[in-house]
């Protein structure tokens, strides 16, 4: 029995507004969406190739409740290209796909008609008999309902049992101060007699028990996830071996922050010169100037800086005051951050109605004045 575990696709994710410029079928779209396509692409042409017994999607299919057409179009036609190679898929729900209300009902329903592809969105545990192996799966949940089905998940007497769950698990930093509905749970949950435990949510590469693994996710979706590789793992049960597999994510840069409190326009202008990298080309980058004197700041020019970057994928330069009473106490990495923090808030839980791109552009935009940014 061979898988491959794979993980938090996010789907029509996009952000910034750079637009793909490739000649082809992506051209003109927001160029951060495009990006979830072509690694899910990539995946699946691995995958056609690998020839798995099986797919375990782990959950964040898509990242929002009511994906766009485009998106389920190309949902659709991935999961048939394995459909017609026999390879089955199972994905549970998970936070980024669990509707606040019923009425909403589930995108999930429309790919219940694509023969082997399993989708457990019903709000339970479920399990799923594929070969010699039953995929014991658990969709995104939150509280104390989510706990006892996932007490209730035992082990069957088929020759392998693999436990796909979507929540934080509470030995990892990243969850040790979870948002307040967040589901996180203890590691004895994950010892359950399983072959494998398939995580989602947490979007780095991490083993969590010689049992458990985060495959992580397909792309990066935030500054937090620069440095993590993206990709995939395949698991097999029989050599009982484990393989992480890259997929071509775009790079992102957070270059180191320059204090400029004691420099004036010269040395500020010197210290940034320094510090752009060599290639930036197809880059997400994001440079955070402390404390920049207003005399200064002025006098810097900010159309220069930016020139360097033209051919990044995108370019985030902020520059706080000395002024700023935020940022008079420190310079750390807390005001680097507050963005990333409000933008994975929002990406985090489910809204409806609403389109969360305008959210989370209204909360950039509060947030860029409170900060004094000039970008
Ligand atoms: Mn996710």
């Amino acid at each position: 029995m061979k898988f491959i575990h794979v993980s938090d696709t996010h789907l029509g994710f996009n952000a910034y507004r750079t637009l793909c410029t490739d000649p082809g079928p992506h051209k003109g779209l927001n160029q951060r969406e495009v990006d979830t396509y072509r690694s899910f692409e990539k995946f699946v042409d691995d995958a056609i190739e690998l020839r798995p017994d099986a797919i375990l999607h782990s959950g964040d299919l898509f990242d929002s409740i009511r994906p766009s057409n485009r998106t389920l179009g190309f949902a659709m036609e991935q999961f048939l290209r394995l459909s017609r190679e026999g390879i089955p898929i199972v994905i549970i729900a998970g936070n980024h796909s669990m509707p606040r209300i019923r009425e909403t009902g589930s995108v999930f329903r429309l790919f219940d008609h694509i023969e082997g592809v399993h989708c457990i969105y019903r709000g339970g545990y479920e399990k799923i008999r594929i070969g010699d192996m039953t995929v014991h799966g658990l969709p995104y949940g939150e509280g104390d309902g989510y706990l006892s089905q996932l007490d209730s998940i035992a082990s069957t007497d088929s020759r392998y049992n693999v436990m796909m769950l979507h929540a934080g698990v509470s030995s990892l930093k990243a969850f040790q101060n979870p948002n307040t509905n967040e589901q996180v749970i203890e590691d004895s949950h994950l010892q359950k007699n399983m072959d494998y435990v398939a995580l989602g949510h947490y979007h780095g590469y991490q083993k969590i028990l010689d049992n458990a693994y985060y495959s992580g996710s397909t792309e990066r979706f935030s500054f937090s996830e620069a440095r993590q590789e993206k990709g995939y793992l395949i698991v097999d049960l029989d050599k009982g071996t484990k393989e992480f597999v890259s997929l071509p994510a775009r790079k992102m840069i957070d270059l180191p922050y320059i204090d400029a409190l004691h420099l004036d326009v010269e040395s500020l202008t010197k210290e940034i010169e320094d510090l752009i990298p060599d290639d930036v080309d197809g880059a997400i980058v994001r440079m955070t100037i402390n404390r920049v004197l207003n005399s200064v700041r002025s006098s810097i020019n900010v159309k220069k800086i930016k020139e360097q970057f033209s051919t990044a994928a995108h370019f985030d330069l902020r520059m706080i005051s000395s002024s700023d009473k935020m940022s008079v106490q420190s310079t750390s990495a807390v005001f680097g951050h507050i963005e990333d923090e409000f933008v994975s808030f929002v990406n985090a839980r489910p809204i409806e109605n609403i389109d969360k791109q305008h959210i989370k552009e209204l909360g950039l935009n509060y947030l860029k004045k409170e900060m004094g940014q000039s970008d």
